[in-house]
Order: C-alpha cells, then structure tokens, then sequence
C-alpha cells in the first residue's frame, strides 16, 4: 500500500505509521551518510592523519606556559590547556532545574584533595581523568583540518599520566586502597579500549627539571590548592615520571604506548623568558614532530 507520510496525513498518526515514517527517514539518513563518505577519500574520513602529542611534567614545571607559547608560534596547531579549572568548580543542585539556583552548591575538588587525600583522592582522580577524556573527545576545529600540512593537536598531560603517574602514586602512598585501585584501573582500560583510538598520541614532549625548580614554580604562581604542596611530593612525582618516560620499568597496559617516542626536554631552563632556549625548545619540537 501507499507508504504513509506525516504531511499528508488527515488523523493523528497512529504507532505504526510513526514508525514506518521513522523507518523511511533513517534509511533516507544512513544513505546520505553512506554518500558522502563513500565521496571521500580515505585521509578525509580517517581523523588518525592528526597527530598528536602530550606535554608531560611534575606540578608547575612550566606545562601551560609552554603550551601557550607553541599556541603562539604554531596559531594553526590546537592546544589543549588542562581542565583545572572544572576541577576547582563542581556545580551540584538538589536537580537539574536548580542548577543556576541559590541552592546550587560549589565544591572545589582540587582543594578536597589536597586536604583529605585519603577520602578524595579516588574521586578526584575519577573526575579528572573523565573531564579530560571528554575535552579531549571534542572534535577538531575546522580551522585545523584545512590549513595546509598535517593537522597538529597538543595535550597538556594526558589520560595516561592520570594513571601512570597520580593515581598510581595516590595508590603507591595508601590514598587510594587496593579496592579503588583495582575498580579505577578497569574503568581506565575500559575507556582507553572504547575510546583510545580517537587520543591515542603519536609522541610524548617530558618537560624535566628538578623537583627544587619546580618547587619554585609552584611558589611562584601561588595556586592556593597547592600552597600545602611539600617538596617530598614532588620528589615522587618526578620518580614516577622517571620510571614511566626515562627508565621505562612502569607496567604499562596499552600496546601503543610502550612504544611512544619521547623529547626530553630541560626545563629548568628559563624557557619563559629567555629568548634564546624559547628558540631552541621550538625547533627542538618541530624537529621530534618530524620524525614522527
Ligand atoms: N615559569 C617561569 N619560567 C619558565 C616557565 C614557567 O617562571 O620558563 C613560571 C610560570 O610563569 C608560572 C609557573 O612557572 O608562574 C608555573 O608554570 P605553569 O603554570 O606553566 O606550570 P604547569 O603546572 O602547567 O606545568
Ligand atoms: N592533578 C592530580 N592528578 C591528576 C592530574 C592533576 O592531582 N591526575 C593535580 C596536580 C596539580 C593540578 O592537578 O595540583 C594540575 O596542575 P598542573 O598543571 O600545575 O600540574
Ligand atoms: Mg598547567
């Protein structure tokens, strides 16, 4: 018989004709898609021709400064900042529609953390690896697809030092018991496994400096979460991103990432300031990009 078509309908329309509609309209959309892409050539429909890197290092060694200034030399390049401050401001209402009520509450996580270790750290470390897998989910900009050369997206830390590094460390110094370790680890593979394809990085830049520098770092800009922060923490951040990206003897469980080339770079330099090592460190990236 006649298919059934919502305009031209005189009744309401019953179960059965919205779904023969719904039907036609899905067949109609997946064949547009299939069009489309079948249009394509094989680098367009392939978003793996991005490469990207993470920028790795202990608590303020100079990360989002060095993240800015690639931004500024490289304007086509997307640069990802970390989410901190999410992390800072966790709205919770009694509903959603409360939201941007009075009522709505405002935690800051970051400073839970640092103040109860032992009751937040899981939390936190759940969160903040969620709220980067999906800053880092976000498709590209256009703007970077069709500028010339390979489009380029640079992370500040990644889901993987989540892991290797703090939460590991957090589980390392009994913050987080063998229970929440076992229950975030098989969460973390499980996302990484779905979802790794789309933010597996091609390469790795390790911004290295003692633990001292950054320590004067971290005084320097004076974030007040961290104004407890003591030198003896970041001692066993610095080991744990040695054993990770320079001796390599930390269990990694993805394939891929064993493998990934590393730049070392020395950044107790005055980088920020001095125009000379500014100079050195860009061509140094330009260079590791390259090869990769
Ligand atoms: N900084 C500096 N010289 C440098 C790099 C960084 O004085 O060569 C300062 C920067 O201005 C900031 C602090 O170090 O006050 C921490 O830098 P950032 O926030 O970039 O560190 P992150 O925690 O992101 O690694
Ligand atoms: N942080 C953490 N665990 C993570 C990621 C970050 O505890 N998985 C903390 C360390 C710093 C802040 O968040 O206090 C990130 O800032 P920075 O860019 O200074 O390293
Ligand atoms: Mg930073």
């Amino acid at each position: 018989g006649p298919r059934p078509r919502l305009e031209t309908l005189q009744t309401p329309p019953t179960t059965s004709d919205l779904r023969a509609i719904m039907a036609q309209k899905t067949s109609r959309l997946s064949l547009t898609c299939s069009r489309y892409l079948s249009g394509l050539s094989p680098s367009e429909t392939r978003p793996a021709r991005v490469k990207r890197v993470s920028i790795e290092g202990n608590i303020a060694v100079g990360k989002s400064t060095f993240a800015r200034l690639l931004q500024s030399v490289c304007p086509d390049w997307e640069v990802m900042a970390e989410p901190v401050s999410k992390w800072q401001n966790i709205e919770s209402g009694t509903s959603k529609k409360e939201a941007a009520s009075p009522q709505t509450t405002v935690s800051n996580l970051l400073q839970m953390m640092y103040e109860d270790p032992q009751r937040w750290s899981y939390t936190f470390q759940t969160y903040s690896c969620m709220s980067r897998f999906r800053t880092q989910l976000q498709p590209p900009p256009a703007r970077m697809l069709s500028s010339e050369g390979t489009p380029v997206q640079v992370y500040e830390r990644s889901v993987y030092s989540d892991r290797y590094i703090f939460a590991l460390n957090m589980f390392e110094l009994g913050c987080i018991n063998p229970t929440e370790w076992a229950i975030y680890q098989d969460w973390h593979s499980l996302l990484v496994e779905q979802f790794g394809h789309q933010v597996e990085l091609e390469g790795i830049i390790y911004l290295r400096a003692p633990p001292q520098k950054c320590m004067e770092r971290l005084k320097l800009r004076g974030r007040a979460e961290e104004k407890e922060v003591k030198l003896d923490y970041l001692d066993k951040l610095h080991v744990q991103h040695e054993k990770w990206l320079v001796e390599k003897s930390t269990e990694i469980h993805f394939e891929k990432l064993k493998q990934i080339p590393v730049l070392q770079l020395d950044a107790s330099e005055e980088f920020l300031r001095d125009q000379e090592v500014r100079e050195q460190f860009i061509t140094k990236v330009k260079n590791f990009f390259n090869t990769l």
